[in-house]
């Protein structure tokens, strides 16, 4: 066995594993930990604690924490060669912060190998419970923090993105107009990648520009934190941010608790994580522009690399910074396996059923429309949960499952037009990945071939890519993307889609149709109706 490089995600239903070995090029492990089955004493919904608001969305960083030292644990029981492991580097969900007070510092310098990770940091944080991505509460601080900026349009020249309500900046904002005793008693705010790569350094370790990218808070040129976009914030926020890490930025040995309570060798390094959109661009080898991927998890997200910087006028995409150092896009749609769960769960299907029934439907589901904003949808922007059927009865589970991922196809295509890019092939990662019959739709209502990958979990895999890119460029080894990625991050060529002529044509029309149901639904525009009825007769 090579050098073994591992790959963290801390994600938001799970923390998953890859470890690879560089030098045969395989994945020697592929691996997950569930929060709500693994720590039920959290009481977490898929590890997110809900409130009465549903706009209202946190998790609580100890369990992050805990995971991470249950998951290792588990992981030395098992056998995994953790001391060969050279470097290691993570992946988590964007923009969710965590709050530290003064303590942390030393608590994370001292960790005792002998006691449990999370009964050590307890008394470190200054808020118990973060904000994360799917938190949509800060419609006010957005509109605050976007006049501060000078507009929508200002705001995503400066930072890469207009200001969005699961953005880190407008939580921290809201944060401090709410407990500002609290906001004073915190030294350090981090994100949820920052956050996990400190517990592993042992000390307080910045986020990445691809993470920072994802707070409103970065100039997106310079890759710093922009005093504008500070003061538009919060007081003295650039005191409780490390400076954004330069990339690539060198790597640090990983505390000691982890070689005397897992066995890692002290030699091991830690670098700088991402966040999970980030790494999953490395995991599917987009190190190059020009094809686009579509990452099915909890939410979906449509993205790729790009060179030179473009923002999208409507406000609905995002920049950020791309590991290889150039920018990626991306648009995040809420809804992602949340809708397709809600869907499969109310007719009583397990996934097979689900598949069935998008085999037993015509493409173009006879023109029955479903707008699946179950939870707030964040592109198009629709603040609370509004489900609307168009032609379609609620009862009829094979029409809503058709209806549910045709909607969400068409939606990206809809709402991707900025980026400019008509791709002519896709790569298709995340759970849902697997099923076939989803990535056929996707494979017409994009007029794209669609390719599969053989690791479910790109944004793991990126993370130890990163790593072992980072490694060896510090080792004088040399190491360009083009050269790590190869050989891991290959689509499955049998798992190629095609796009069908004949399908194509009537998602053409379709698209147009729900392009008017939107309209309807959201913005009060004319009844689709007539032009639905006019494509059924086709
Ligand atoms: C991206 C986004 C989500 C989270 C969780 O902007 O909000 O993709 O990163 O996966």
């Amino acid at each position: 066995m090579g050098d073994l490089f591992l790959g963290l995600d801390s994600s938001t239903q799970s923390l998953s594993a890859v470890i690879i070995d560089l030098e045969t090029k395989k994945v020697v492990l592929e691996d997950s930990f569930d929060f709500a089955e693994k720590l039920p004493h959290y009481a977490t919904s898929r590890g997110v604690l809900r409130s009465e608001d549903p706009q209202v969305v946190h998790s609580p960083p100890e369990m992050w924490a805990e995971a991470l030292d249950a998951f290792l644990g588990e992981m030395k029981q098992a056998g995994v060669p953790l001391s060969q492991i050279r470097a290691v580097s993570g992946s988590g969900q964007q923009h969710g912060t965590v709050y530290l007070n003064k303590e942390a510092q030393a608590v994370l310098a001292s960790f005792d190998a002998h006691r449990p990770l999370g009964q050590q940091i307890e008394k470190i944080f200054s808020r118990r419970t973060s904000p994360i991505w799917m938190d949509s509460s800060t419609g006010k601080q957005c509109q605050e923090i976007m006049e501060a900026l000078g507009g929508p349009e200002a705001t995503a020249r400066l930072t890469g993105s207009i200001a969005f309500k699961r953005f880190s900046g407008p939580q921290i904002r809201k944060f401090y107009q709410e407990d500002r005793k609290a906001y004073e008693k915190t030294a350090c705010i981090q994100l949820v990648s920052s956050y996990m790569a400190s517990l592993l350094a042992g000390r307080l370790v910045p986020v990445d520009p691809g993470d920072g990218a994802g707070t409103n808070l970065m100039d997106i040129r310079t890759r710093n934190w922009s005093q504008a976009a500070l003061d538009a914030t919060a007081p003295r926020l650039g005191a409780k941010l490390l400076p954004v890490a330069a990339s690539p930025s060198p790597g640090s040995l990983i505390s000691p608790y982890y070689q005397g309570r897992f066995g890692f060798h002290p030699e091991t390094k830690t670098y700088v994580w991402s966040g999970d959109n980030p790494n999953s661009l490395i995991g599917v080898g987009l190190v190059q522009e020009g094809r686009i991927a579509i990452s099915m998890g909890t939410s979906d997200t449509y993205f790729g690399l790009m060179t030179k910087l473009r923002t999208d006028p409507r406000g609905e995409g995002h920049v950020f910074g791309s590991p290889t150092g150039d920018y990626m896009t991306l648009i995040c749609f809420q809804n992602g396996s949340l809708a397709r769960e809600k869907v499969k769960d109310q007719h009583h299907y397990d996934w097979n059923k689900f598949s069935q029934a998008l085999r037993d439907t015509p493409p173009g589901n006879r023109g029955r429309i479903l707008l699946p904003y179950f939870d707030p949808e964040i592109v198009p922007n629709v603040p609370q949960p509004l489900v609307a059927r168009y032609g379609l009865e609620t009862e009829d589970g094979p029409g809503n499952v058709r209806a549910v991922v045709e909607a969400q196809m068409m939606s990206m295509h809809i709402h991707s037009r900025w980026m400019g890019v008509e791709p002519c092939s896709i790569y298709a990662t995340g759970g849902a990945a697997k099923n076939r019959e989803i990535l056929q739709v996707m494979a017409d209502v994009h007029n794209a071939e669609v390719f599969r990958f053989p690791s479910g979990n790109s944004a793991a895999l990126g993370a130890a890519l990163r790593a072992a890119h980072a490694y060896l460029g510090e080792e004088g080894e040399g190491a360009d993307w083009k050269g790590v990625v190869a050989g891991f991050a290959e689509p499955i060529r049998e798992s190629r889609c095609v796009p069908r002529k004949e399908y194509v044509k009537i998602y053409r029309e379709l698209i147009k149709i729900y392009q008017a149901c939107e309209e309807h639904a959201l913005r009060g525009g004319p009844d689709p109706n007539p032009l639905r009825e006019s494509f059924q007769q086709v």
